[in-house]
Parts: C-alpha cells; structure tokens; sequence
C-alpha cells in the first residue's frame, strides 16, 4: 500500500491524477498547509523540505520508502508500474525534460503569480514580472503542442500529468493575472480538454474531496 501525503493544491494533485491512473491502491492522508500540518514533525519525517506532496511506499523493494517532490515521485510510480514513461530511449528522456520543466519552471512562476495576485497590497514590479513570465512558459507549452499531442511525443505520459493541473488553475483562478495574450491557446485548450477527458484525471483532481 501506498500512503499518500497531499492537499487541494496543483502540485497535490499531479500525484492523485498518476496513481488514480496506475490504479496502485493508496491511502489518502490529507496535509492541510492552511494550517500548517506541512511542518509537522511526522509529515517532515517524509517530506524533509515541508512540502506536500509526500508518499510512502510500504512494499518498496528493500523496505519502506519515503519520497518527495513532486516529480520524483511521479518518476518512482511510473517505474514502479511499468506504466507512463518509457523505460529507455528518446521518449523517457523527453517526458522528463518537459517534467522538470514544469516542476522547475511553470510550477513556480505561476505559484508565485497566484501569492503576489493575492495580496492586499500590489506589489507591481513583481506581479509583472511572474505574469511576463508565465505568459512566456504558456507560449512554449503552445508551441510544443501544436507541434505533438503529448508533451513527450504520441503517448501520454507523466509529463502531461505534471503538467495538466498547473495548466488548469492558469485557465481558471490565475487567468485573470496572465498577458491577455497567453490566456486562450488553442493547442493547449484542445490538450485540456483531452487530459481532461480522462476518468483517471478528473478523479484525480478531485482528490482530497
Ligand atoms: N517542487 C515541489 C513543490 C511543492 C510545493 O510547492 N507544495 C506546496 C503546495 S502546492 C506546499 O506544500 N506549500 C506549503 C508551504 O510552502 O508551506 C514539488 O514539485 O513537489
């Protein structure tokens, strides 16, 4: 069994999607980081930077293991099952280049965008700054899909799941922060709606309820 450490959030919710597709069995332990339940000693003994998401597999060969950060575990689940990312060759060094793209690029800026869009008093320099930039990530997630249907060529694989519930809150809670230019693509409108389409995907996302 897998313990699933996670909340209401992308990042949460890119790991819900993948298991939800590999159908391994897990058990929801849901870390409410409105509250602080991130910095908990048990949940650091799994996530050491205090962050979900966070799972623990307790019939890792070798014992139990404990990992973190979002796109390691997406990686460890699809070698676990066979499923999601090619073992070897040009496809799985693409769908990882567009996973840590967006867990090192995408993720972060349209994060940031959100906490400056939020505050009471508008920071300008920033909030220019995180909407320039996302509208620039938005644009190279276009390009690249009015180029392939997938993110890593013609299979669905890990990095769409990295990428789809970022790109979801770009289109709903952010839209209103990005370059009018970056808010309706329609590569990425078509690639939303067919990740989106997915059973696994909207049960995924809809986890913890
Ligand atoms: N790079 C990490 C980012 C994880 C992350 O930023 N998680 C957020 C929720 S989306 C969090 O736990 N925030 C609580 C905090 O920063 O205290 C990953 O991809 O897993």
């Amino acid at each position: 069994m897998i313990d699933l450490y996670t909340w209401k959030t992308p990042n949460g919710r890119k790991i819900s999607v993948m298991l939800e597709e590999t159908g391994l069995p897990y058990d929801l332990k849901p870390i409410d980081i409105g509250h602080g339940e991130q910095k908990a000693p048990e949940f650091l003994a799994v996530s050491p930077n205090g962050k979900i998401p966070g799972i623990v597999d307790h019939d890792a060969a070798g014992g139990p293991l404990a990992l973190f950060e979002s796109g390691a575990i997406l990686t460890y689940l699809a070698d676990r099952h066979g499923s999601l990312l090619a073992p070897t060759g040009p496809a799985r060094y693409l769908a990882m280049s567009w996973t840590y793209w967006q867990v090192g690029g995408l993720g972060p800026m349209l994060g940031q965008l959100g906490f400056f869009s939020r505050q009471k008093e508008p920071n300008q320099a920033a909030i220019e700054r995180y909407s320039t930039e996302c509208g620039r990530l938005l644009h190279v997630l276009e390009d690249r899909l009015s180029a392939s249907p997938f993110l890593a060529g013609d299979a669905y694989s890990i990095a769409d799941i990295a990428a789809y519930p970022w790109t979801f809150a770009a289109r709903s809670m952010l839209a209103q922060a990005l370059p009018e230019d970056a808010r309706e693509l329609p590569a990425t409108t078509a690639w939303l709606d067919t990740v989106g389409a997915r059973p696994a995907v909207q049960r995924g996302m809809a986890v913890p309820a």
